[in-house]
């Protein structure tokens, strides 16, 4: 009966369906009349092509797009290329090959790597951001910003990679270096372009409880403390013997009896202003300077002591009891953040404490625990509790405080109730060369113009030298016959913008685009907009948690509002894929040597083994290690299918196979609710034990084999389509449909349990046979006879016979 393993001929197998599923435009087919659209992050196509590690979520997504259009969906699964940004850029410099045509080149290896696995994208509506007809509409986005005044020109302080020699967002920033190059990043004053992102931060948090929005929590959490809503009050102290104040933003008002001193940032106008009445004043000068060199992120995470200097002869006054109190210049304290300023209550913030500690500053408390004292001599006390120490606001809990303080502070037009966000404005610009030109023009009569839409793309101009420059400016810069413009409003000399858009700005929107790839009318064409979107199901790195999935809502919901897109989320579902390390636990990469390239793994094994190792390795959105001798796993079980085909009896239905007809409907009802969970290696197993009880039946009716294969034939779609031809089936399997599962298979057999209470028979429950005793209990003690006959008294012991009784002891 062994068949040997060349009778699986997987080369031959794969590649003759695969030619065939793409002459016969199988994945073009446009049926079914609810819709399904299933995206991908589509990838950066870098030098070094994809390993296995980046197919794990290509292959999910393919599985779930067989699965619903065997269900009857009519599915939009397309596939293209994020090719503008730094590492393009970055890697055709190293290898001295113009970006457009490396680009050009690693697509077509990615395209390659990707046709062998299988996948069922529709190809013909390929995308790639570099193409100016597509990012004619990315500089179209940009346009309708600008036009309503969310797209803006800034000078404000910004992130400087001095080693790729360009502005970076916040978001681009890793510990506080450059994602990129490892490189510290320093703060310089550049004119850039900014978008308001801030605007939409109440709506990207908010939206995100929506019951409809089916984000893991993880990758939620994760925007909600990137956008880092809070509020607080912000008020003035006065700076005692003179005219200024200083405003401070708090959100624990409630503790404002126990400032000891306060705190400007570095950067604080206010040093400069008070400079005459500053005893120490070089001494602060000294400080300042030092401050310069440090990061925003060292200051606020890395230093362990909080370092400042007191300006002596300056003194604000506590609003609230007339306290004069010291004032420091201290770096713990973020420019950017609130109004740069703290009111100190060591007592109440551990930094403020570590401070005051270090400056021998004194320490009061104002809040305690309502039950135990709460001391403060060892470091601060930062729940919230019962005020001491704070005139007539004292006994009131913290909550209450905080609202009564609140409203007196506003009618005493003192302060005022204020939101701050952690996430800033979007620095959009990027002085660098392989990116969407930002379409505007600088006119010496009219400022910046808008390029009028007709007038778009404003194409990449052909260069020889794209290197960065060091003069902070674009290399576009250099081409003066593609900057000297004329202006479009006045018609007189002006220049070309010559920062072009972060490698963030194509993917903010490009998942509209497959709708409708090739508009050149419109963006997107609103009957097929409201066709398709939202996107159904999307699948991606963790990484993207907070810069993509944030920009793409963010871009979204600005489409929303000006009418272009009919929905205010662009994605429905979202699932994260969990990555796959080197066999020796550390992340793949040529660095290491321990890069597995699907190639090697599929001319071994085939494409099929590939796919089912993948989805078996573990639970989906899991970090996991690459195991080459799992492989070896995957294609047995597909061994062992391909040789059920000699086991195939009769379709009569035989009492011998009715057992198996019972497995083969929880089996089909299994995977059935596990694929849209992303439990794929539960159905894989399920389908392993499946195979287990075909062995002990000895052979398997034709209709239950195709079922099987049709099952199979999401994860495994080549061995799939041959068994389906090999059987004598008609068409394609991938036009097959979705096997149904029969209710009355899935009964599980039962049995009545005896339950005792003190060895007494009170009453039977019926659970399935062999129930754990975990089960019988959880059912019984749901049950209200049970607690009539506990009367409320306490179980001391359950003993549990298996399909006869349970004994509740008491
Ligand atoms: C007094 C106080 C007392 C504070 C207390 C906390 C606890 P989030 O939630 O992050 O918004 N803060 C305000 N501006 C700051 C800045 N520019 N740099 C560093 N810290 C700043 O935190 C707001 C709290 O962070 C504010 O409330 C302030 O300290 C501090 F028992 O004010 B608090
Ligand atoms: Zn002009």
């Amino acid at each position: 009966m062994k068949k040997s393993y060349q009778e699986y001929k997987t080369q031959e197998i794969e590649s003759k369906w695969q030619k065939k599923w793409v002459e016969d435009r199988i994945y073009q087919k446009y049926e079914g009349n609810k819709k399904c659209y299933i995206l991908d992050m589509f990838p950066y196509p870098s030098g070094s092509g994809l390993h296995v590690g980046h197919l794990k979520g290509y292959i999910a997504t393919d599985i779930i797009s067989r699965f619903k259009r065997l269900q009857g969906y009519k599915v939009l699964h397309p596939m293209g290329w994020d090719a503008f940004g730094l590492p393009a850029e970055n890697y055709a410099l190293k290898n001295k090959i113009h970006p457009k045509i490396s680009v050009a080149e690693n697509i077509k290896v990615f395209r390659g790597q990707l046709d062998k696995m299988g996948f069922s994208y529709d190809w013909e509506r390929e995308i790639n951001t570099t193409n100016p007809s597509f990012y004619r509409w990315t500089q179209w986005i940009f346009l309708q910003m600008f036009k309503r005044g969310l797209a803006f020109e800034s000078n404000e302080p910004v992130n400087w990679c001095p080693s790729c020699k360009t502005v970076l967002a916040n978001e681009d920033l890793e510990n506080g270096l450059c994602e990129r190059c490892g490189s510290r990043i320093i703060q310089k004053r550049i004119r850039q372009w900014v978008l308001k992102i801030t605007d939409y931060a109440d709506r990207l948090l908010y939206d995100l409880e929506d019951k409809d929005f089916d984000w893991e929590e993880i990758i939620k959490e994760q925007q909600r403390s990137w956008i880092g809503r809070s509020e607080g009050v912000e008020f003035k102290m006065k700076v005692d013997r003179s005219e200024e104040s200083i405003g401070v933003y708090t959100t624990r008002i409630d503790t404002v009896f126990g400032i000891t001193y306060l705190v400007v940032s570095p950067e604080h106008p206010i040093v400069e202003k008070l400079r005459d009445k500053i005893i120490n004043l070089k001494e602060v000068e000294e400080y300042l300077e030092k401050a310069k060199y440090k990061t925003e992120f060292e200051r606020e995470n890395l230093q362990k002591i909080k370092t400042g200097v007191r300006l002596e002869g300056i003194q604000a006054i506590n609003p609230l009891n007339d306290e004069k109190v010291p004032v420091f210049v201290g770096d713990y304290v973020l420019a950017s953040y609130g109004t740069g300023a703290i009111m100190a209550v060591p007592a109440h913030d551990q930094r403020d404490f570590d401070f005051a500690t270090a400056h021998k500053l004194p320490i009061k408390q104002v809040v305690t625990d309502p039950v135990n004292q709460a001391s403060v001599e060892t470091g601060a006390y930062e729940p919230d509790g019962v005020l001491m120490n704070s005139a007539e606001y004292d006994g009131l809990d913290s909550q209450e405080a905080r609202v009564k303080i609140a409203a007196r502070m506003k009618e005493g037009g003192l302060g005022e109730i204020k939101v701050n966000y952690k996430m800033r404005d979007w620095v959009f610009s990027r002085q660098r060369y392989w990116g969407e030109p930002i379409p505007v023009v600088h006119c010496q009569k009219c400022g910046v113009v808008g390029v009028p839409e007709s007038d778009l793309p404003v194409e990449l101009p052909q260069v020889e030298s794209y290197k960065p420059s060091d003069s902070e400016e674009s290399p576009l810069a250099k081409i003066s016959d593609w900057v000297n413009v004329q202006c479009p409003k006045c018609g007189g000399p002006a220049k070309r913008e010559t920062n072009t858009m972060p490698q963030w700005a194509g993917s903010s929107w490009y998942y509209l685009r497959y709708i409708d790839p090739d508009n050149s009318e419109a963006l997107i064409d609103k009957d097929k907009e409201r066709e398709w979107m939202p996107v159904d199901l999307y699948v991606g790195g963790a990484e993207h948690a907070t810069r993509h999935l944030l920009y793409a809502r963010f871009w979204h919901k600005f489409l929303f509002d000006i009418g272009a897109v009919s929905t205010s989320e662009p994605f429905k579902k979202l699932m994260h894929v969990g990555l796959i390390y080197g066999e020796d636990g550390r992340k793949m990469s040529k660095r290491w040597g321990n890069v597995t390239n699907p190639n090697e793994v599929i001319s071994q094994f085939g494409v099929d083994s590939l796919r089912v190792y993948e989805m078996f390795l573990g639970p989906f959105s899991q970090n996991v290690n690459w195991n080459s001798s799992g492989v070896i796993g995957a294609r047995r079980f597909l061994d062992r299918i391909w040789m059920l085909q000699t086991k195939i009896a009769a379709d009569a239905e035989s009492d011998k196979n009715t057992k198996l007809e019972k497995s083969l409907n929880r089996l089909i009802k299994k995977i059935t609710d596990d694929l849209w969970n992303f439990r794929f290696n539960t159905s894989i197993s399920a389908m392993m034990i499946f195979l287990n009880e075909t062995d002990s039946a000895g052979s398997i009716t034709g209709s239950q084999f195709r079922r099987l294969i049709i099952l199979l034939s999401v994860f495994a779609p080549h061995i799939a389509e041959e068994l389906w031809q090999i059987t004598g089936n008609t068409g394609s399997i991938l036009s097959a449909v979705w096997p149904a599962y029969e209710e009355k298979y899935l009964a599980y057999d039962e049995v009545s349990i005896a339950v005792q209470v003190n060895g007494k028979l009170r009453f039977t429950v019926k659970m399935p046979t062999d129930s754990t005793e975990e089960e019988v209990r959880e059912k019984v003690l749901a049950d209200e006879c049970l607690e009539k006959h506990l009367k409320g008294r306490e179980i001391k012991r359950v003993v549990y016979i298996k399909n006869r009784l349970i004994n509740f002891v008491v």
